[in-house]
């Protein structure tokens, strides 16, 4: 039976209707300075913790209820007669319930001009020492951390049940987990923002990297199993994940997501975000096994998806596709035709879902388009963790340098732009042939660039693609002569990569040989 609830929050939303609530189902409220002004400005009955105390707040709030009137009150356990007696003894009654939201340090720090001192400030001190006392008592003490679960406390109490007037047990443990997680969390926000400072203390610096970072992820799903099928797996996602992110997809059909889908559907829309900004509205990925086996861009979906399939359509079979674009119903009558895992766009119009619901294993997602990233790149090694600033960098024309006698042409500036684009969704070593906005040939993930040159060419040959007049684009510079042969002998005429090798001017001369234009960008784009 809860006849004592102490209530002090920052986030003040909802807390008026349930302390009223509270009242009116005979609980006697227990509150701090400004949720107390609040609740008695609006007519409901409470006793200030100072008066319940007899000690004021002092030193600016920083000790309003760190008294063991407050904390014997929560952690006293009911069963034990020894808790009790003490209980009398200093005439501690129990406080049988705690609804605490703590100081919005997060939403301080976010501000540009936060100081230090205001951070600092912000680190709720108090409001965690109840909430985990209360936790920790879970069994006879219920405690809310969060508005929304004022209703279902409230329709508990209110329930003619055992347990009227009380919380079940259920409730209470789950509302406890709830209490850890989000003062683990609360701590995290701390340690992120003090590491984030630079030597002046005043500034956060560009580059730092949290040192909790399995306590700012929520879970979203557990997954039948993970890579493989011995595996176990889950899906966790940032508590604020970056506008245009996997995570914030929303799933419209189709079974549920496995591991290997979601880091799929991860490459391939990654890489269509980043189609933007060439002559074509609409860009298509199909990706396999991390890979793109198809990028095009098109007049619109439809244009963009049949372009995209050329380059490999045998791969391209239980892959995932993505767009940059809606997708319409022509794009999805054809897109139907094929085994599709995921399917991924901004948005759908209704004839397209309608299409895909004849499909129910496709699995549809929609996410929005948003510029946000990742704020870093985790990859686990054993007994450690490798963390890194993600690669967002995408090379403008002005970067560009021609480093041969010929010239480009504007159509080989546009095709390798987009060659270079694409490449830098290919795991290495990467090398894409591409024309007219779309590829013809990805080698992929080879241990040898010339390797990967030659896997290219002989996917174009399967596919029925030509590769003459062709643009080029390797992920990181060629080392010898070689692969630049390999490339211009299946047709290409023009080549883009990093340059920087110490035999660089061997291949610019081979270059100038073989009558091919070659760019350098300057940046490597090493994805493993
Ligand atoms: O400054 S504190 O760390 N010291 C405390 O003893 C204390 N007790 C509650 N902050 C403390 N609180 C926090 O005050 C609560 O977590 C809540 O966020 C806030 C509510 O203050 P008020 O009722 O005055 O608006």
């Amino acid at each position: 039976m809860i006849k004592q609830a102490l209530i002090s929050v920052s986030d003040k939303t909802g807390v008026l209707d349930f302390a009223r609530a509270l009242a009116a189902l005979g609980v006697n409220i227990l509150s701090t300075g400004g949720t107390a002004k609040l609740l008695q400005d609006n007519g409901v009955q409470v006793t200030e913790v100072a008066d319940y105390t007899g000690f004021p707040e002092m030193l600016d709030g920083r000790v309003k209820t760190l008294h063991p009137k407050v904390h014997g009150g929560i952690l006293a356990r009911r069963d034990l007669p020894e808790h009790m007696a003490k209980l009398t003894e200093h005439g501690i009654p129990t406080i049988d319930m705690v609804v605490v939201n703590l100081y919005p340090f997060q939403q301080t720090v976010a501000k540009e001009q936060c100081s230090l001192e205001d951070a600092i400030e912000n680190i709720d001190i108090g409001g965690p020492t109840m909430l985990r006392s209360a936790a920790k008592n879970h069994r006879d003490v219920v405690v809310v951390c969060d508005p929304a679960d004022y209703g279902r406390v409230l329709a508990e109490m209110k329930g003619t049940g055992a347990a009227a007037g009380d919380v079940s047990y259920e409730t209470k443990f789950e509302l406890a987990k709830k209490v850890f997680a989000h003062t683990a969390q609360y701590d995290a926000a701390i340690t992120n923002y003090l590491t984030s400072l630079g030597p002046d203390k005043a500034h956060a610096t560009r580059a730092t990297y949290p040192q909790t970072f399995n306590m700012t992820y929520e879970k979203v799903q557990d997954m039948r199993y993970g890579e493989n099928p011995h595996q176990s797996a889950a899906f966790y996602r940032d508590l604020a994940p970056a506008e245009g992110s996997l995570a914030n997809y929303k799933q419209l059909q189709g079974k549920e997501l496995s591991y290997n889908n979601i880091a799929d559907a991860d490459a391939a829309w990654e890489c269509v975000k980043s189609l933007g900004g060439f002559d074509q509205p609409a860009g298509c990925v199909i990706i396999k096994h991390a890979n793109p086996c198809g990028v095009a861009i098109g007049a619109d979906a439809l244009d963009a998806y049949s372009r995209a399939l050329k380059t490999d359509p045998t791969s391209a079979f239980g892959g995932i596709i993505a767009f940059n674009v809606e997708v319409d119903g022509k794009a999805a009558e054809a897109i139907a035709k094929l085994f599709v895992e995921v399917l991924i766009a901004p948005s759908f119009t209704a004839e397209a879902l309608q299409i895909m619901s004849a499909k129910q294993n496709v699995r549809v997602l929609q996410i929005p388009l948003g510029n946000g990233h990742n704020a870093f790149d985790l990859k686990r090694v054993g007994g450690g963790l490798l963390v890194q600033s993600p690669d967002v960098k995408n090379v403008g024309i002005g970067e560009l340098r021609v480093v041969t006698k010929k010239q480009p042409t504007p159509q080989q500036l546009q095709d390798m732009m987009f060659a270079w684009r694409v490449a830098k969704f290919v795991k290495s070593n990467a090398i894409v042939f591409c024309g007219n906005g779309m590829t013809l040939g990805v080698g992929a993930g080879q241990m040898s660039r010339v390797d990967s040159a030659r896997i290219a060419s002989i996917k174009a040959q399967n596919a029925g693609l030509t590769l003459a007049g062709s643009a080029v684009a390797s992920d990181a510079f060629f080392p010898f002569r070689d692969g630049l042969d390999v490339v211009v002998d299946a047709g290409a005429t023009c080549v883009i990569h990093p340059g920087g090798s110490m035999r660089d001017q061997e291949v610019i001369d081979a270059a100038d040989e073989r009558g091919v234009v070659m760019l350098y960008t300057g940046t490597r784009h090493f994805r493993h």
